[in-house]
């Protein structure tokens, strides 16, 4: 049942954001055309990165260089292929299917587009930090369904998908968690990483800070540093969400 005219789930607070898919406004993106690109997670907002929700139709692609930019793309829906290259090598194409990702380091080109008769983007993009005098890591593509997933603190209920390597290179982590009905995260977490989430599947009940809001597939959460986080997913079929957090990198400089 749609809600009524004039209210929504979506809320927006200094501390999270839960933004609903009735209420996605597309944006014209740079690079971008013929594309439907809706900027769901922003600095606007409060955010130290950005997440977009793109659908790609045969006619549409995205391209450009990513300067001192990283970026994340999930595919989840369709299928899409990305040619890119760096400074070092010429231009390589890579087909990923659904449940597919790619991550595109800084000083990267990159040209994507559908192919099949829609696809959707799930998109993560921050500045890299770099450690120190290291480089940023290498481009690198996988698929979901061959990343083994591990019990989240000894919990089968709750299981975690590490999508890229676990390396002091990467700023940032990009995690699949599968919630069986009733699982829960095991504490309410309070700390300094910020995330961004997309839910792939199911529903259950996100708190937020001090508040708990039913959630449900496509609806999209940021969520600050230090916010009081804690899901559970109910209904009767497994929940599932994709989440972004930044990593390895020490606030004190
Ligand atoms: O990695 C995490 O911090 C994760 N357990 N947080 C979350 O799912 N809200
Ligand atoms: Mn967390």
């Amino acid at each position: 049942m749609s809600l009524p005219f004039g209210a929504t789930r979506s809320i927006i607070t200094s501390r999270y954001a839960l933004m609903s898919p009735t209420g996605f406004v597309p944006s014209i993106l740079p690079g971008w055309t013929n594309a439907h690109s809706v900027i769901i997670v922003s600095p606007q907002m409060g955010a130290r990165f950005c997440q977009l929700l793109i659908t790609l139709t045969p006619a549409g692609e995205g391209r450009g260089f990513t300067g001192d930019h990283e970026y994340f793309m999930f595919v989840v829906s369709g299928s899409v292929v990305v040619e890119h290259g760096g400074r070092l090598h010429g231009a390589r194409e890579i087909h990923l299917a659904k449940g597919g990702y790619f991550y595109i380091p800084p000083q990267h080109s990159y040209r994507v587009w559908a192919n099949c008769a829609e696809a959707h983007l799930l998109i993560f993009e921050r500045i890299y930090e770099r450690l120190g005098e290291s480089h940023a890591p290498p481009p690198m593509a996988g698929n979901e369904t061959e990343v083994e997933a591990a019990p989240f603190m000894g919990d089968e209920g709750a299981m975690l998908k590490t999508l890229l390597p676990d390396t002091m290179d990467y700023d940032m982590a990009v995690n699949i968690f599968t919630f069986q009905p009733g699982a829960t995260l095991p504490m309410v977490e309070t700390h300094i990483m910020e995330h961004g989430l997309l839910l792939i599947q199911g529903q259950g009940i996100y708190r937020l800070d001090n508040d708990w809001h039913p959630v449900q597939e496509g609806d999209a959460i940021w969520m600050a540093p230090y916010c009081p986080q804690w899901f559970v997913a109910t209904g009767k079929t497994p929940a599932r969400y994709i989440y972004y957090k930044d990593v390895n990198r020490s606030p004190a400089h």
